[in-house]
């Protein structure tokens, strides 16, 4: 420890540490009060330095927060409120002197403890909660029960249109249950029917689409019934991966902040005027977003920019209703390398119509790595893989299984002309696997020439192509070191939804696979 710098991984060490400087030894002389900042790597570890640092006798305030979601850097979200009651376990079992509530109020990281119109009064109620609990030493009760609902606002395979995202959190709806005696809780519609004792009680269920609704039941008598104004949606419009929350205890707060104010919610998946137009639709389109007066601006029957497709349809297949949708003439070409041109990438990526059909994907397994069909989205993004200069990535980076896996699908210029080029890195448990999935109903050639570095470094592997509708292999292909290999696939018929994997892997040999020409033609269309 001595003469040591702050250690940066987890275990006894950030204990010691802690220790050490609670002795106010070393260059921090004698700090009474140790913490630490939001510790999302050792979380574990907290328990830890907390009673090391009581032993010394200093104080431990132990840091307190319940996400955080920086939507341009890192993501750090448990399903439900996981990581809150979590924290707040440590607080007690540490016996920690003080709270201190990592928060910036700002509303774009989602680390806010004030009611805001996402998490609205759940966290600052059910901090209350908390905080007479960590005082008393045990829970407070209350003269009514209290449901608190917690979840996020879509699946994470849902597809998201118009914005794009590059990240997905696992979800879950959590249903917290404050009661003062034993009770039943029900789920309308999601067949989930569970006895609650008195207290806190959480219980988390699979996040599906559909009303978020939860009742108290005693003596087969509905006793409270919480309906969120947000459902779960499918079709979500922008990345939105911390909590949403509501609560039974949400009118009365309201009351006590506004006592002379109508109770107001504003809930983008919402809808308002139940016309099937979710209150995002109408305010993004036809009013203002975030104006909730012109959350009912529209009527979903009409068709305003005159393509055939109603509002209500434009909205069911995810398409702009302000501008016509296009339609794929014979010829069109889906061309993989003029994907990435803004320095970002999605998965899926769209095509020039907007469509999304480009899917980044990976199998892990142990190797060879078996190409059943059963592949998975990429669930890491990145943008400007700094090392590599022009180059991005989607990779499952790492699985419980296999531990570090490093695979990935990824975009880089070619040195020699500037041109966008396809990599398949695959490992030893990894196969990297990109995905064109049909927007059309028609018959299809394919075009792949692989690139062969001029240096002769390895550039080999296995290149397979599959299809799904049926399922089945239409090629697979040693591609050896340093040479450049062409494949032409043609007379391939696809409907809407039918992919063409293209998939690197690493049996036999080592490879990091590179598509220098990745195109699909469109050669008719199906009347
Ligand atoms: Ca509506
Ligand atoms: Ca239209
Ligand atoms: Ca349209």
């Amino acid at each position: 420890i001595e003469g040591s710098t702050p250690p940066h991984t987890p275990g006894p060490i950030m204990a010691d540490y802690a220790a050490y400087l609670a002795k106010g030894d070393g260059k921090l002389q004698g700090q009474d009060a140790i913490g630490g900042f939001l510790g999302v790597n050792w979380l574990d570890e907290f328990e830890r330095v907390g009673l090391s640092v009581k032993k010394t006798g200093k104080t431990w305030a132990i840091p307190m927060w319940h996400q955080y979601n920086n939507i341009m850097g890192s993501l750090h979200v448990q399903p439900g409120t996981d990581l809150f009651r979590k924290l707040w376990e440590q607080a007690r079992s540490t016996n920690t002197t003080l709270i201190q509530y990592v928060t910036w109020n700002d509303y774009g990281e989602d680390t806010n403890l004030a009611p805001g119109t996402a998490t609205r009064y759940t966290i600052y109620d059910l901090t209350a909660h908390q905080i007479k609990w960590w005082k008393d030493g045990k829970q407070p009760t209350y003269d009514h029960d209290k449901v608190y609902l917690t979840y996020r606002r879509y699946p994470s395979g849902a597809t998201i249109y118009p914005l794009n995202s590059r990240r997905s959190a696992a979800g879950v709806l959590e249903v917290a249950s404050i009661l003062t005696k034993p009770g039943k809780i029900q789920l309308p519609g999601r067949s989930a029917n569970y006895d609650a004792p008195a207290g806190l009680f959480v219980k988390q269920f699979p996040l599906t689409a559909g009303p978020v609704v939860a009742e108290v039941v005693r003596d087969d008598k509905v006793q409270l019934r919480v309906t969120s104004p947000d459902p779960i949606s499918v079709k979500p419009w922008r990345e939105a991966n911390a909590m949403v929350c509501y609560s039974s205890e949400y009118d009365r707060q309201w009351q006590i902040d506004f006592p002379d104010t109508p109770v107001q919610t504003y809930a983008e998946y919402g809808d308002a005027d139940e016309d099937g137009l979710p209150n995002w639709f109408e305010m993004l389109y036809f009013g203002k977003l975030g104006d909730y007066s012109t959350a009912t601006s529209t009527n979903p029957n009409d068709d305003p920019d005159g393509d055939g497709l109603t509002n209500l349809q434009e909205y069911q297949q995810q398409s702009d209703p302000r501008k016509k949708t296009q339609s794929y003439q014979v010829g069109h070409v889906w061309d993989l390398a003029t994907v990435h041109q803004s320095g970002a990438t999605f998965n899926p990526d769209v095509d020039t119509t907007g469509r999304k059909v480009w899917h980044y994907l990976y199998k892990l397994g142990d190797r060879p790595v078996p190409l059943d069909g059963a592949y998975l989205p990429c669930p890491i993004s990145s943008g400007k893989v700094g090392y590599a200069g022009d180059m991005v990535q989607h990779t499952p980076y790492r699985d419980d299984q296999f531990k570090h896996v490093y695979g990935w699908v990824a975009r880089h210029k070619n040195p020699v002309d500037d041109s966008w080029m396809i990599q398949l890195r695959s490992n030893t448990n990894c196969s990297a696997i990109l995905a064109w999935q049909a927007p059309v109903t028609g018959r299809i050639s394919l075009h792949i020439s692989t690139y062969a570095k001029p240096d002769g470094s390895n550039r080999k592997g296995t290149l397979t192509i599959q299809r799904t509708g049926p399922f089945e292999t239409l090629m697979e292909k040693r591609v050896q070191e340093n040479e450049s290999v062409d494949v032409n696939l043609s007379d391939i018929t696809v409907k809407p939804g039918d992919r063409i994997y293209i998939i690197g892997s690493y049996h036999p040999d080592y490879v990091a696979m590179m598509l220098k020409t990745m195109k699909i033609k469109l050669e008719s269309l199906a009347e």
